[in-house]
């Protein structure tokens, strides 16, 4: 039995829509426990129950009597135990695109926004008498380090798909790892230019698999 704890506006919806997508190709069934951000946006404290890291994703695994966080790890692992004809998974000609797009997307993608995120909230958030220096501050980091590793990351992978329908041949995990980082940038209105991109978020979307997903544990991002 796979047991997905997943958290709203976080990335277990990775893992989620990977479940959509097996349970589309051979019926897997699996059971999601949807935990909801506290007021500061964190993940609740009984996610820490669950595993030690308390964070989104969580997937329980009782068949093979596994706790498993981070998405990467988990694509991986729901592939290679349960994507049994590798219809989700890469090919041997097709494998180094996986590996790169599933990794490049959480350690060189998403540090940038995660990063700018945590620079508005300092800069609205701290007390008035400073908030002019952490404005200022915000400032500097966006435009010394935030922009320009947003601009390279992801015009890599938009030229990637200059000639591809999808990351690594037909559609795989890479394409869902790397999904929730663009959608990230999209959403704060950040794909100007990017036209491959664009089309291939809107492929990503027009499954049923991702549609499935997105009834389950709601809209990604508000
Ligand atoms: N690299 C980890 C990141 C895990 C992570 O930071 N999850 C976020 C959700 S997007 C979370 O649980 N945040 C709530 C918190 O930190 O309390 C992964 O890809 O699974």
């Amino acid at each position: 039995m796979l047991t997905l704890h997943h958290l709203n506006h976080s990335r277990s919806f990775r893992i989620l829509w990977l479940l959509c997508e097996l349970n589309e190709q051979y019926g897997t069934t699996y059971q999601l426990i949807c935990h909801e951000r506290t007021k500061n946006h964190l993940a609740p404290k009984e996610m820490a129950d669950i595993h030690p890291m308390g964070k989104a994703p969580i997937l329980v695994d009782s068949t093979r009597g596994q706790t498993l966080v981070e998405s990467g790890f988990i694509i991986e692992y729901l592939l290679r135990y349960y994507d049994k004809e590798g219809k989700l998974s890469p090919t041997d000609d097709t494998w180094e695109d996986f590996a790169f797009w599933l990794h490049f997307s959480e350690s060189t993608m998403m540090p940038p926004l995660v990063m700018r995120l945590i620079m508005d909230k300092v800069a609205t958030k701290s007390p008035i008498f400073v908030r002019p220096i952490a404005k200022a501050i915000a400032s500097k980091v966006e435009t010394l380090v935030i922009c320009d590793t947003i601009a390279q990351s992801f015009g890599l992978l938009n030229e990637h798909l200059a000639n591809r329908l999808w990351i690594a041949g037909d559609f795989t995990g890479a394409d869902i790892q790397a999904y929730f980082a663009v959608k990230a940038l999209q959403s704060r209105g950040g794909l100007d230019g990017w036209v491959c991109l664009q089309q291939w978020l809107d492929r990503c979307q027009s499954r049923q698999g991702y549609q499935r997903a997105i009834e389950q544990g709601g809209q990604i991002f508000v």
